[in-house]
Protein backbone atom coordinates (compact mmCIF):
# COMPACT_ATOMS: atom_id res chain seq x y z
CA UNK A 1 0.00 0.00 0.00
CA UNK A 2 1.30 3.40 -0.83
CA UNK A 3 -0.18 6.08 0.84
CA UNK A 4 0.13 9.60 -0.11
CA UNK A 5 -1.10 13.30 0.76
CA UNK A 6 -2.32 15.39 -2.66
CA UNK A 7 -1.96 18.77 -2.10
CA UNK A 8 -1.84 22.03 -4.64
CA UNK A 9 -2.72 25.78 -5.67
CA UNK A 10 -1.05 26.29 -2.37
CA UNK A 11 0.12 30.19 -3.77
CA UNK A 12 2.75 30.59 -1.89
CA UNK A 13 3.78 34.72 -2.04
CA UNK A 14 -0.11 35.56 -3.03
CA UNK A 15 -0.42 38.99 -1.03
CA UNK A 16 -4.37 39.05 -0.91
CA UNK A 17 -5.96 42.30 -0.31
CA UNK A 18 -2.51 43.59 -0.23
CA UNK A 19 -2.34 42.06 3.02
CA UNK A 20 0.86 40.74 4.52
CA UNK A 21 -0.88 38.69 6.68
CA UNK A 22 -2.71 37.27 3.90
CA UNK A 23 0.91 36.45 3.04
CA UNK A 24 1.87 34.68 5.80
CA UNK A 25 -1.56 32.30 5.88
CA UNK A 26 -1.00 31.08 2.38
CA UNK A 27 2.35 29.97 3.83
CA UNK A 28 1.01 28.83 6.83
CA UNK A 29 -1.04 26.67 5.33
CA UNK A 30 1.78 24.86 3.68
CA UNK A 31 3.46 24.43 6.75
CA UNK A 32 0.62 22.65 8.03
CA UNK A 33 0.51 20.58 5.16
CA UNK A 34 3.71 19.36 5.28
CA UNK A 35 3.64 19.00 9.54
CA UNK A 36 0.79 16.51 8.78
CA UNK A 37 2.72 14.54 6.46
CA UNK A 38 5.47 14.28 8.75
CA UNK A 39 3.09 13.50 11.53
CA UNK A 40 0.97 11.26 9.87
CA UNK A 41 4.24 9.31 8.06
CA UNK A 42 2.91 9.70 4.57
CA UNK A 43 4.90 7.82 1.98
CA UNK A 44 5.03 11.40 0.04
CA UNK A 45 3.68 14.55 -0.72
CA UNK A 46 2.13 15.16 -3.98
CA UNK A 47 2.05 18.77 -5.55
CA UNK A 48 0.10 19.11 -8.34
CA UNK A 49 1.30 22.61 -8.78
CA UNK A 50 0.85 26.37 -8.06
CA UNK A 51 3.14 26.14 -5.22
CA UNK A 52 4.04 29.68 -5.91
CA UNK A 53 1.39 32.29 -6.54
CA UNK A 54 3.76 33.91 -9.64
CA UNK A 55 6.79 33.32 -10.82
CA UNK A 56 8.85 35.36 -8.84
CA UNK A 57 8.20 34.40 -5.56
CA UNK A 58 10.02 36.76 -2.80
CA UNK A 59 13.07 35.00 -1.00
CA UNK A 60 11.29 35.08 2.09
CA UNK A 61 8.68 32.85 0.73
CA UNK A 62 11.82 30.76 -0.96
CA UNK A 63 13.29 30.62 2.05
CA UNK A 64 10.45 29.14 3.87
CA UNK A 65 9.46 26.56 1.24
CA UNK A 66 12.95 26.03 1.44
CA UNK A 67 12.93 25.04 5.31
CA UNK A 68 9.31 23.28 4.61
CA UNK A 69 10.48 21.11 2.04
CA UNK A 70 13.90 20.02 4.13
CA UNK A 71 11.24 19.39 7.06
CA UNK A 72 9.88 17.21 4.68
CA UNK A 73 12.83 15.30 3.26
CA UNK A 74 14.73 14.97 6.72
CA UNK A 75 11.33 12.97 7.57
CA UNK A 76 12.35 10.47 4.52
CA UNK A 77 9.46 11.86 3.09
CA UNK A 78 9.52 12.35 -0.93
CA UNK A 79 8.50 16.00 -2.14
CA UNK A 80 6.84 14.79 -6.09
CA UNK A 81 5.55 17.88 -7.72
CA UNK A 82 4.60 19.32 -11.54
CA UNK A 83 4.58 22.96 -12.69
CA UNK A 84 1.28 25.01 -12.54
CA UNK A 85 0.07 28.15 -14.58
CA UNK A 86 0.97 30.79 -11.68
CA UNK A 87 4.75 29.70 -11.80
CA UNK A 88 5.99 28.86 -14.46
CA UNK A 89 9.35 29.96 -15.32
CA UNK A 90 10.51 30.51 -19.61
CA UNK A 91 13.56 28.37 -19.01
CA UNK A 92 13.96 26.72 -15.67
CA UNK A 93 11.74 26.09 -13.06
CA UNK A 94 11.68 26.91 -9.27
CA UNK A 95 11.39 23.07 -8.93
CA UNK A 96 14.57 22.12 -10.87
CA UNK A 97 16.15 24.43 -8.21
CA UNK A 98 14.45 22.26 -5.32
CA UNK A 99 15.74 19.32 -7.18
CA UNK A 100 19.15 20.22 -7.46
CA UNK A 101 18.90 20.54 -3.51
CA UNK A 102 17.66 17.19 -3.36
CA UNK A 103 14.60 18.74 -1.67
CA UNK A 104 12.06 17.13 -5.10
CA UNK A 105 11.39 15.56 -7.32
CA UNK A 106 9.85 17.34 -10.66
CA UNK A 107 7.30 14.61 -11.79
CA UNK A 108 7.41 13.95 -16.00
CA UNK A 109 6.94 11.32 -18.29
CA UNK A 110 9.50 8.51 -16.65
CA UNK A 111 7.72 6.45 -13.66
CA UNK A 112 8.99 7.69 -10.18
CA UNK A 113 8.36 5.06 -8.02
CA UNK A 114 7.11 5.42 -4.10
CA UNK A 115 6.27 1.92 -2.70
CA UNK A 116 3.82 0.03 -4.93
CA UNK A 117 2.87 2.83 -7.14
CA UNK A 118 4.62 4.97 -10.20
CA UNK A 119 3.86 8.77 -10.40
CA UNK A 120 4.14 10.44 -13.38
CA UNK A 121 3.79 14.37 -13.97
CA UNK A 122 2.38 16.73 -16.98
CA UNK A 123 3.23 20.50 -16.28
CA UNK A 124 0.58 22.86 -17.03
CA UNK A 125 0.04 23.10 -21.28
CA UNK A 126 -1.71 26.01 -22.56
CA UNK A 127 -4.67 25.29 -24.37
CA UNK A 128 -2.91 25.86 -27.79
CA UNK A 129 -0.96 23.70 -27.31
CA UNK A 130 -2.61 20.88 -25.85
CA UNK A 131 -3.21 19.27 -29.38
CA UNK A 132 0.25 18.45 -30.00
CA UNK A 133 0.63 16.26 -26.95
CA UNK A 134 1.35 12.63 -27.98
CA UNK A 135 0.62 11.33 -23.97
CA UNK A 136 3.73 8.86 -23.86
CA UNK A 137 4.46 8.17 -20.66
CA UNK A 138 7.38 5.39 -20.36
CA UNK A 139 6.46 1.67 -19.10
CA UNK A 140 6.33 0.93 -15.33
CA UNK A 141 6.26 -2.50 -13.57
CA UNK A 142 4.52 -1.68 -10.48
CA UNK A 143 1.13 -2.22 -9.66
CA UNK A 144 -0.24 1.28 -9.89
CA UNK A 145 0.28 4.19 -11.88
CA UNK A 146 -1.02 8.19 -11.37
CA UNK A 147 -0.45 11.15 -13.08
CA UNK A 148 -0.20 14.23 -11.66
CA UNK A 149 -1.31 17.20 -13.23
CA UNK A 150 -2.65 20.98 -13.45
CA UNK A 151 -5.40 22.15 -15.56
CA UNK A 152 -8.54 22.74 -15.51
CA UNK A 153 -9.92 18.83 -16.52
CA UNK A 154 -13.11 17.98 -18.06
CA UNK A 155 -15.50 16.60 -16.13
CA UNK A 156 -15.50 19.35 -13.71
CA UNK A 157 -16.88 22.54 -13.57
CA UNK A 158 -14.80 25.28 -16.36
CA UNK A 159 -13.11 22.30 -18.08
CA UNK A 160 -10.81 23.13 -20.71
CA UNK A 161 -8.83 19.60 -21.37
CA UNK A 162 -10.37 16.43 -22.53
CA UNK A 163 -9.70 13.73 -20.17
CA UNK A 164 -11.03 10.93 -22.08
CA UNK A 165 -8.12 11.72 -25.26
CA UNK A 166 -5.89 11.86 -22.38
CA UNK A 167 -6.53 8.26 -21.41
CA UNK A 168 -7.15 6.58 -24.23
CA UNK A 169 -3.79 8.03 -25.75
CA UNK A 170 -2.05 7.46 -23.06
CA UNK A 171 1.13 4.99 -23.16
CA UNK A 172 0.51 4.15 -19.29
CA UNK A 173 -2.94 2.79 -18.17
CA UNK A 174 -3.40 5.40 -14.91
CA UNK A 175 -5.27 4.32 -11.92
CA UNK A 176 -5.76 8.47 -10.89
CA UNK A 177 -5.37 11.74 -11.74
CA UNK A 178 -3.98 13.62 -8.97
CA UNK A 179 -5.28 16.77 -9.97
CA UNK A 180 -4.73 21.13 -9.10
CA UNK A 181 -5.73 24.63 -11.12
CA UNK A 182 -9.45 23.83 -9.80
CA UNK A 183 -9.43 25.31 -6.24
CA UNK A 184 -12.61 23.26 -5.40
CA UNK A 185 -11.54 19.55 -4.76
CA UNK A 186 -13.95 17.06 -6.12
CA UNK A 187 -13.73 13.16 -7.31
CA UNK A 188 -14.94 11.41 -10.54
CA UNK A 189 -14.41 8.47 -12.51
CA UNK A 190 -13.45 8.67 -16.31
CA UNK A 191 -13.33 5.50 -18.04
CA UNK A 192 -12.59 3.58 -14.78
CA UNK A 193 -10.34 6.19 -14.01
CA UNK A 194 -10.12 8.26 -10.23
CA UNK A 195 -9.77 12.09 -11.37
CA UNK A 196 -9.38 14.03 -8.35
CA UNK A 197 -8.81 17.90 -7.00
CA UNK A 198 -7.63 18.38 -4.01
CA UNK A 199 -8.27 22.09 -4.22
CA UNK A 200 -6.44 25.03 -2.55
CA UNK A 201 -5.11 25.33 0.74
CA UNK A 202 -6.01 28.74 1.82
CA UNK A 203 -8.71 31.09 -0.08
CA UNK A 204 -7.28 32.75 -2.67
CA UNK A 205 -10.70 34.20 -3.73
CA UNK A 206 -13.92 35.04 -2.06
CA UNK A 207 -15.88 32.52 -4.14
CA UNK A 208 -14.03 29.57 -2.25
CA UNK A 209 -16.08 29.11 0.53
CA UNK A 210 -15.68 25.84 1.97
CA UNK A 211 -13.27 24.57 4.00
CA UNK A 212 -10.23 24.21 2.57
CA UNK A 213 -7.93 20.81 2.78
CA UNK A 214 -6.28 18.20 0.86
CA UNK A 215 -6.56 14.66 -0.07
CA UNK A 216 -5.48 11.42 1.27
CA UNK A 217 -4.52 9.13 -1.53
CA UNK A 218 -3.82 5.43 -1.18
CA UNK A 219 -3.60 2.24 -2.67
CA UNK A 220 -5.99 -0.66 -1.38
CA UNK A 221 -5.96 -3.72 -3.13
CA UNK A 222 -7.02 -3.39 -6.68
CA UNK A 223 -8.19 0.18 -6.19
CA UNK A 224 -7.02 3.70 -5.20
CA UNK A 225 -8.94 5.44 -2.57
CA UNK A 226 -9.19 8.70 -2.28
CA UNK A 227 -10.07 10.31 0.76
CA UNK A 228 -10.08 14.35 2.41
CA UNK A 229 -8.72 15.93 5.55
CA UNK A 230 -9.54 19.46 6.49
CA UNK A 231 -7.04 22.15 7.03
CA UNK A 232 -8.61 23.73 10.53
CA UNK A 233 -6.54 26.42 11.12
CA UNK A 234 -7.01 28.83 7.79
CA UNK A 235 -7.99 32.23 7.83
CA UNK A 236 -11.57 32.74 8.75
CA UNK A 237 -13.60 33.98 6.11
CA UNK A 238 -17.59 35.82 7.31
CA UNK A 239 -19.59 35.62 4.09
CA UNK A 240 -22.51 38.43 4.81
CA UNK A 241 -24.86 37.82 2.21
CA UNK A 242 -27.60 40.57 2.21
CA UNK A 243 -30.25 40.56 0.12
CA UNK A 244 -32.27 44.33 0.47
CA UNK A 245 -35.56 44.57 -0.12
CA UNK A 246 -37.32 47.77 -1.70
CA UNK A 247 -36.59 50.69 0.60
CA UNK A 248 -33.65 49.28 2.61
CA UNK A 249 -30.19 50.60 1.97
CA UNK A 250 -26.86 51.00 4.10
CA UNK A 251 -28.24 50.71 7.28
CA UNK A 252 -29.32 47.08 6.71
CA UNK A 253 -26.09 45.53 5.51
CA UNK A 254 -24.42 47.17 8.54
CA UNK A 255 -26.72 45.32 10.99
CA UNK A 256 -25.78 42.28 8.84
CA UNK A 257 -22.36 42.83 9.69
CA UNK A 258 -22.99 43.44 13.25
CA UNK A 259 -24.42 39.69 13.35
CA UNK A 260 -21.29 38.18 12.24
CA UNK A 261 -17.92 37.42 14.23
CA UNK A 262 -15.57 39.95 12.28
CA UNK A 263 -12.56 39.26 14.42
CA UNK A 264 -10.01 38.91 12.68
CA UNK A 265 -11.60 37.26 9.83
CA UNK A 266 -11.93 38.25 6.25
CA UNK A 267 -15.37 40.01 5.74
CA UNK A 268 -16.81 39.33 2.25
CA UNK A 269 -20.28 41.27 2.05
CA UNK A 270 -22.34 40.49 -0.96
CA UNK A 271 -25.17 42.73 -1.56
CA UNK A 272 -27.99 41.74 -4.07
CA UNK A 273 -32.05 42.06 -4.18
CA UNK A 274 -33.67 45.78 -4.22
CA UNK A 275 -33.10 48.71 -1.91
CA UNK A 276 -31.01 51.94 -2.34
CA UNK A 277 -27.35 51.59 -3.31
CA UNK A 278 -24.76 50.99 -0.55
CA UNK A 279 -21.56 52.67 -0.28
CA UNK A 280 -18.62 50.33 0.69
CA UNK A 281 -16.96 52.86 3.25
CA UNK A 282 -19.27 52.49 6.04
CA UNK A 283 -19.95 49.26 5.66
CA UNK A 284 -15.94 48.21 5.46
CA UNK A 285 -14.80 50.45 8.25
CA UNK A 286 -17.46 49.03 10.33
CA UNK A 287 -16.18 45.53 9.86
CA UNK A 288 -12.71 47.17 10.37
CA UNK A 289 -13.84 48.71 14.02
CA UNK A 290 -15.25 45.31 15.00
CA UNK A 291 -11.41 43.62 14.20
CA UNK A 292 -12.26 42.49 10.82
CA UNK A 293 -8.41 41.94 8.61
CA UNK A 294 -9.94 43.09 5.60
CA UNK A 295 -13.29 43.81 4.43
CA UNK A 296 -14.55 43.81 0.79
CA UNK A 297 -18.37 44.99 -0.22
CA UNK A 298 -19.17 43.44 -3.62
CA UNK A 299 -23.08 44.58 -4.79
CA UNK A 300 -24.08 42.84 -6.77
CA UNK A 301 -26.64 44.90 -8.20
CA UNK A 302 -24.62 47.32 -9.73
CA UNK A 303 -23.58 45.23 -13.05
CA UNK A 304 -27.44 45.30 -13.55
CA UNK A 305 -28.25 49.29 -13.20
CA UNK A 306 -25.02 50.17 -15.11
CA UNK A 307 -26.18 48.11 -18.34
CA UNK A 308 -30.05 49.18 -17.96
CA UNK A 309 -29.10 53.31 -17.01
CA UNK A 310 -26.06 53.26 -19.25
CA UNK A 311 -27.04 52.41 -22.36
CA UNK A 312 -26.30 55.55 -24.44
CA UNK A 313 -22.61 56.10 -22.95
CA UNK A 314 -20.04 54.75 -24.96
CA UNK A 315 -18.22 51.31 -24.54
CA UNK A 316 -15.27 52.34 -22.96
CA UNK A 317 -13.54 49.30 -23.83
CA UNK A 318 -14.40 49.76 -27.32
CA UNK A 319 -12.85 53.26 -26.68
CA UNK A 320 -9.19 52.28 -25.75
CA UNK A 321 -9.67 49.40 -28.60
CA UNK A 322 -10.00 53.02 -30.64
CA UNK A 323 -7.49 54.72 -28.99
CA UNK A 324 -4.68 52.03 -29.11
CA UNK A 325 -5.60 51.95 -33.08
CA UNK A 326 -5.15 55.57 -33.44
CA UNK A 327 -1.70 55.35 -32.06
CA UNK A 328 -0.31 52.87 -35.07
CA UNK A 329 1.74 51.13 -32.37
CA UNK A 330 3.89 47.94 -33.99
CA UNK A 331 3.48 44.76 -33.84
CA UNK A 332 5.72 44.84 -30.81
CA UNK A 333 4.00 47.37 -29.43
CA UNK A 334 0.91 46.10 -29.45
CA UNK A 335 1.87 42.99 -27.91
CA UNK A 336 3.30 44.44 -24.80
CA UNK A 337 0.09 46.65 -24.26
CA UNK A 338 -1.79 43.17 -24.80
CA UNK A 339 0.02 41.87 -21.85
CA UNK A 340 -0.16 44.68 -19.85
CA UNK A 341 -3.45 45.67 -19.84
CA UNK A 342 -5.43 42.24 -21.38
CA UNK A 343 -5.25 40.75 -17.66
CA UNK A 344 -3.76 37.37 -18.80
CA UNK A 345 -0.58 37.48 -16.91
CA UNK A 346 -0.78 38.49 -13.34
CA UNK A 347 0.67 41.95 -12.50
CA UNK A 348 3.21 40.40 -10.39
CA UNK A 349 4.40 38.37 -13.82
CA UNK A 350 4.06 41.69 -16.34
CA UNK A 351 7.73 42.97 -16.45
CA UNK A 352 9.20 39.52 -16.66
CA UNK A 353 6.88 38.81 -19.15
CA UNK A 354 7.28 42.14 -21.85
CA UNK A 355 10.70 41.54 -21.44
CA UNK A 356 10.52 38.26 -22.40
CA UNK A 357 8.22 38.88 -25.20
CA UNK A 358 10.66 41.43 -26.47
CA UNK A 359 13.85 39.95 -26.53
CA UNK A 360 12.47 36.85 -27.87
CA UNK A 361 11.37 39.69 -31.00
CA UNK A 362 15.59 40.41 -30.69
CA UNK A 363 16.63 37.17 -30.53
CA UNK A 364 14.36 36.34 -34.10
CA UNK A 365 15.62 39.58 -35.29
CA UNK A 366 12.09 40.38 -36.28
CA UNK A 367 12.73 43.64 -36.21
CA UNK A 368 9.74 44.98 -38.57
CA UNK A 369 7.97 44.13 -35.73
CA UNK A 370 9.02 47.10 -34.23
CA UNK A 371 8.14 49.38 -37.08
CA UNK A 372 5.00 51.67 -36.31
CA UNK A 373 2.15 51.16 -38.37
CA UNK A 374 0.03 53.58 -39.95
CA UNK A 375 -2.64 54.45 -37.74
CA UNK A 376 -5.96 52.22 -38.83
CA UNK A 377 -7.68 54.49 -41.47
CA UNK A 378 -10.41 52.01 -40.72
CA UNK A 379 -11.05 49.10 -38.23
CA UNK A 380 -12.27 46.44 -40.46
CA UNK A 381 -8.44 45.86 -42.15
CA UNK A 382 -6.80 46.10 -38.51
CA UNK A 383 -8.99 43.56 -37.28
CA UNK A 384 -8.58 41.26 -40.01
CA UNK A 385 -5.04 41.55 -39.17
CA UNK A 386 -5.92 39.42 -35.55
CA UNK A 387 -5.36 42.79 -33.42
CA UNK A 388 -3.99 41.20 -30.39
CA UNK A 389 -5.83 43.91 -28.16
CA UNK A 390 -8.91 42.52 -28.75
CA UNK A 391 -7.59 39.30 -28.57
CA UNK A 392 -9.87 37.66 -25.66
CA UNK A 393 -8.03 34.05 -26.20
CA UNK A 394 -4.87 32.47 -25.52
CA UNK A 395 -4.80 30.56 -28.29
CA UNK A 396 -2.61 33.13 -30.40
CA UNK A 397 -0.79 31.05 -33.26
CA UNK A 398 1.56 34.14 -33.29
CA UNK A 399 2.40 34.46 -30.33
CA UNK A 400 6.18 35.78 -30.27
CA UNK A 401 6.95 34.08 -26.89
CA UNK A 402 4.85 30.91 -26.72
CA UNK A 403 5.72 29.58 -23.64
CA UNK A 404 4.61 32.51 -21.78
CA UNK A 405 2.23 31.62 -18.86
CA UNK A 406 -1.39 32.05 -19.84
CA UNK A 407 -2.84 32.91 -16.47
CA UNK A 408 -6.30 33.16 -16.69
CA UNK A 409 -6.54 35.29 -13.31
CA UNK A 410 -8.99 37.97 -13.70
CA UNK A 411 -9.31 40.93 -12.15
CA UNK A 412 -13.04 40.50 -12.69
CA UNK A 413 -15.51 40.25 -9.29
CA UNK A 414 -15.57 36.28 -8.32
CA UNK A 415 -18.82 34.51 -10.30
CA UNK A 416 -21.09 33.59 -7.68
CA UNK A 417 -20.21 30.66 -6.23
CA UNK A 418 -22.61 27.05 -5.57
CA UNK A 419 -22.41 25.81 -1.97
CA UNK A 420 -20.64 22.45 -2.77
CA UNK A 421 -20.96 19.90 -0.40
CA UNK A 422 -16.99 19.15 -0.69
CA UNK A 423 -16.28 19.79 2.98
CA UNK A 424 -15.27 18.53 5.88
CA UNK A 425 -13.86 14.93 7.16
CA UNK A 426 -14.49 11.98 4.80
CA UNK A 427 -14.47 10.96 1.35
CA UNK A 428 -15.01 13.97 -1.28
CA UNK A 429 -18.40 13.60 -3.11
CA UNK A 430 -18.29 16.73 -5.44
CA UNK A 431 -21.44 17.06 -7.69
CA UNK A 432 -20.29 18.10 -11.37
CA UNK A 433 -21.75 21.51 -10.59
CA UNK A 434 -18.58 22.57 -8.73
CA UNK A 435 -18.39 25.84 -7.66
CA UNK A 436 -15.96 27.86 -9.45
CA UNK A 437 -13.41 27.65 -7.77
CA UNK A 438 -10.45 28.40 -10.76
CA UNK A 439 -8.01 30.27 -10.86
CA UNK A 440 -10.09 32.56 -12.84
CA UNK A 441 -11.92 33.58 -10.08
CA UNK A 442 -8.63 34.81 -7.88
CA UNK A 443 -9.38 38.14 -5.96
CA UNK A 444 -7.87 40.62 -7.57
CA UNK A 445 -10.08 43.53 -5.41
CA UNK A 446 -10.34 46.49 -8.00
CA UNK A 447 -7.56 48.44 -6.05
CA UNK A 448 -5.06 46.04 -7.86
CA UNK A 449 -5.64 47.58 -10.88
CA UNK A 450 -3.34 50.58 -9.47
CA UNK A 451 -0.22 47.96 -10.08
CA UNK A 452 -1.18 49.05 -13.88
CA UNK A 453 1.54 52.23 -12.73
CA UNK A 454 3.77 49.57 -12.89
CA UNK A 455 2.89 47.92 -15.55
CA UNK A 456 3.25 51.04 -17.26
CA UNK A 457 6.70 51.20 -16.38
CA UNK A 458 7.17 48.40 -17.98
CA UNK A 459 6.40 49.38 -20.91
CA UNK A 460 7.87 52.69 -21.33
CA UNK A 461 11.49 50.89 -20.11
CA UNK A 462 11.12 48.17 -22.80
CA UNK A 463 9.75 50.71 -25.54
MN1 LIG B 1 -4.09 27.83 -8.64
Amino acid sequence: MTRVIHTGDTHLGYRQYHSPERQRDFFRAFERVVTDAVEDDVDAVVHAGDLFHDRRPGLRDLQGTVAALRDLADAGIPFLAVVGNHEGKRDGQWLDLFEDLGLATRLDDEPHVVGDTAFYGLDFVPRSRRDDLDYEFAAHDTDYAMLVSHGLFEPFAHADWDTERLLAESSVDFDALLLGDNHAPGVEEVDDTWVTYCGSTERASASERDDRGYNIVATEVGTVAISRRGIPDTRAFRFVDVELQAGEGVERVREAVREHDCEDAVVVVTVTGDGEPVSPAPVEELAIDRGALVARVNDRREFDEEQEVDVTFADPDEAVRERVRDLGLSQAARDVDETVRASKVADSNVRDSVKERVESLVDEDDLDAFEGAEPAAGDASDDAGGDPVEDDDNDTTDDPAPAESTDQSSQDEPPESEQASTDGGDTVRAGPDEAPETDATLDEPADEQAAGNDSQASMEEFL
